[in-house]
């Protein structure tokens, strides 16, 4: 640890920044570019009508895909046949009966938005609030609510990294950048295009879904996009709204260079005020995809509306 660098230090005294690029009071960030023609551009790629929802289901016998220290959804009955049967549940006039759960659940613990103030350095997130806004039970300062209200529709586009490498799913820590992408798109006969959402597969998910947990975890370190400056740049000068990817934390979870952990979450979100979204499903659109040629769709997603929380469960839909 004690020759890590502070992301300061790594990122530098002048990262590429959007701060105050939509006013000050902005807390939606690189979603603004999604204007009207954007949506339309996305409904302009619908072909065959094709559905697909990309939420991992909450509670999944083999557990949940969590970022380490987080936890799965605990749910629980409330009523069901046997308490209204041992008549401790309520008496309807008519004798209707329902079932009734409650959860608990960790919000960025499925597959989930995160609010473009969840992560920070220097005491400072999304378009330089400070980081105190974060504290007295909420988060008074880009929450996930703006981007609740927002809505997210646009042209998508779906770089399959594990096919284009020839894999089922990336490896541990296995990396790769913007030229990857763009190689991967050309060798899928597509292209990422100026302000497309970007889905990005590794097959980390499939491989969560095939894998002991234990050994699914030892020494936890997703693969991913890696950190370089040309790759912000990159990302800011195509005008990225929002980044969707098949695990847990949208980049190679150290950088493996410096060994910070996730700058991409300070460079893309803090900084530039890009989307992410996490522990996205990204297989049967992928095969869908691969089966036609057709990598381009209209992606559609809506974090639910929780008041001053960091993120959100979603469950995304692509229409192709
Ligand atoms: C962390 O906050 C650690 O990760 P994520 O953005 O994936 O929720």
């Amino acid at each position: 640890m004690a020759d890590v660098p502070s992301m300061r230090e790594l990122l530098g005294d002048d990262p590429p920044q959007n701060w105050g690029k939509w006013g000050d009071d902005d807390e939606v960030g690189a979603l603004n570019y999604l204007d009207a023609g954007q949506v339309l551009r996305g409904v302009a790629s619908v072909r065959n009508g094709q559905v697909f929802t990309l939420q991992c289901p909450m509670g999944h016998p083999h557990g949940d895909p969590v970022f380490p220290g987080r936890e799965g959804i605990k749910r629980e009955m409330v009523w069901d046949h046997d308490v209204f049967e041992s008549g401790e549940g309520p008496s309807f006039p008519g004798g209707i009966r329902a079932t009734d759960d409650k959860a608990e659940i960790f919000l960025q613990g499925s597959s989930q938005y995160d609010a473009l103030g969840h992560a920070w350095y220097d005491d400072t997130l999304w378009n330089g609030r400070h980081a105190d806004t974060t504290t007295g039970g909420g988060m008074s300062w880009a929450s996930i609510l703006p981007i609740a209200e927002r809505g997210v529709a646009g042209r998508g586009v779906l770089i399959d990294m594990a096919r284009h490498r020839g894999k089922e799913w990336l490896d541990k820590g296995e990396t790769f950048t913007h030229r990857d992408l763009e190689e991967a798109a050309s060798a899928q006969g597509t292209s990422i295009e100026d302000r497309d959402i970007l889905l990005v597969r590794t097959g980390f998910l499939k491989y969560f879904y095939a894998t002991p947990s234990e050994e699914f975890y030892e020494g936890f370190i997703e693969p991913g996009l890696t950190y370089s400056r040309e790759l912000v740049e990159w990302f800011q000068d195509k005008e990225i709204p929002n980044l969707v990817t098949d695990t847990i934390a949208n980049e190679v979870t150290a950088d493996p260079e410096s060994g910070v952990l996730l700058p991409l979450h300070a460079s893309l979100l803090r900084n530039l005020g890009i989307s992410l979204a996490e522990i996205i499903w990204l297989d049967d659109l992928a095969d869908a995809c691969a089966a036609d040629g057709r990598w381009d769709f209209l992606y559609t997603a809506a974090p639910l509306k929780i008041h001053e929380a960091t993120g959100s469960p979603v469950n995304p839909v692509v229409i192709r």
